[in-house]
């Protein structure tokens, strides 16, 4: 399927896998670049030696194009932004605040710089700026969230820029494609439908809460810390909501006990103090199966629905 996006990073499908702290890491990445869209390295707050190790292996199971995500209120962003600089990755998204300080640095450098924003004021000041392409992400994604919705944002950021728009929020089959794409937008970023991808490499507690998520598995807590976060429902994210809700948890309180909790989530599965970061439409993801078969599925039915 080819678009604007396929065309400007030259891949075959124009689906970006969402860059998630502590989950998006080289082999699923590797994976969803082999099967023909753009897989993404989460940056997060990892170490350096840690980031650079996954890019060389990404680069080592892959000769695809791929990604790499810094979140910008990562206390190391600096050194990451540097990063991908030096290893000369071909695309970074970002993430969680303004990359604007970055970004001729990126482009003299010759990287595809695609921030995510959550508002159509930060798509045109990225489009100034000189990003390549914007992902206009609603309130529907799962993990640190802005407040407006998909069906609400995308077609107000195609409206305000003249560069592709990437639809990110809410999207998990080939009805979400092809509705972004009736939307204007030039692309996908889907997160939560890897989360249950082979070779997504979480915690099969992880995996099973995702697969099991009806529709109203999913709730937004911290919003009063300024950071509000979208998780699957377990009994840690009820305590941390109802602890807002009724004031018996203070901001820094709730900010103490979430301190971690998204690496203890994906590496030990501990549903006592572990954030489970997803997407409103964990609901809709009922097997595991391998990226290029989503990816695949997902875009014959896209191409059904669009009379392709
Ligand atoms: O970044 C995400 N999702 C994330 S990051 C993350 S890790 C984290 N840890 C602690 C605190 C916060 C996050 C978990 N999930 N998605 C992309 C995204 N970017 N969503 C919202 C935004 C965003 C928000 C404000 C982008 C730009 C922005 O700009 C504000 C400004 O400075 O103009």
């Amino acid at each position: 399927m080819k678009s604007a996006i396929t065309e400007l990073l030259g891949i075959e499908y124009p689906i970006f896998q969402g860059g998630m702290a502590w989950i998006a890491e080289s082999t699923l990445a590797a994976a969803v670049s082999n099967a023909g869209g753009l897989g993404i390295i989460a940056g997060g707050s990892a170490p350096i030696d840690y980031l650079r190790d996954q890019i060389r292996r990404c680069k080592s199971l892959t000769d695809k194009p791929f990604g790499v995500n810094i979140m910008l209120m990562s206390p190391n962003a600096e050194e990451l932004a540097q990063l991908v600089i030096d290893e000369k990755v071909p695309v970074v998204t970002t993430g969680a605040g303004n990359p604007g300080k970055f970004m001729a640095a990126w482009k003299e450098a010759g990287v595809k710089v695609v921030p995510v924003v959550p508002s159509v004021a930060l798509a045109v000041r990225m489009e100034r700026a000189g990003a390549d392409a914007v992902i206009a992400e609603g309130t529907e994604s799962g993990g640190h969230i802005g407040e407006n919705t998909t069906m609400c944002l995308v077609p107000q950021v195609v409206d305000a820029v003249s560069i592709p728009v990437i639809a990110a929020g809410g999207i998990a089959d080939g009805r979400g494609v092809a509705a972004s794409f009736m939307l204007g937008a030039q692309g996908v970023q889907v997160g939560t439908r890897f989360l249950a991808a082979d070779e997504c490499q979480i915690h099969p507690t992880y995996k099973e809460l995702v697969v099991k998520a009806k529709d109203t598995d999913s709730v937004v807590t911290g919003r009063y810390t300024g950071h509000p976060c979208r998780n699957v429902r377990t009994k840690f994210a009820k305590k941390l909501a109802s602890g807002e809700k009724d004031g018996s948890l203070t901001p820094d309180e709730f900010e103490q006990l979430t301190l971690g909790s998204l690496r203890k989530a994906v590496q030990d599965g501990n549903l006592e103090e572990g954030s489970f970061l997803c997407g409103a439409i964990a609901g809709m993801i009922k097997e595991v199966k391998p990226a290029k078969d989503i990816i695949e599925e997902m875009f014959a039915q896209a191409d059904k629905l669009l009379g392709k």
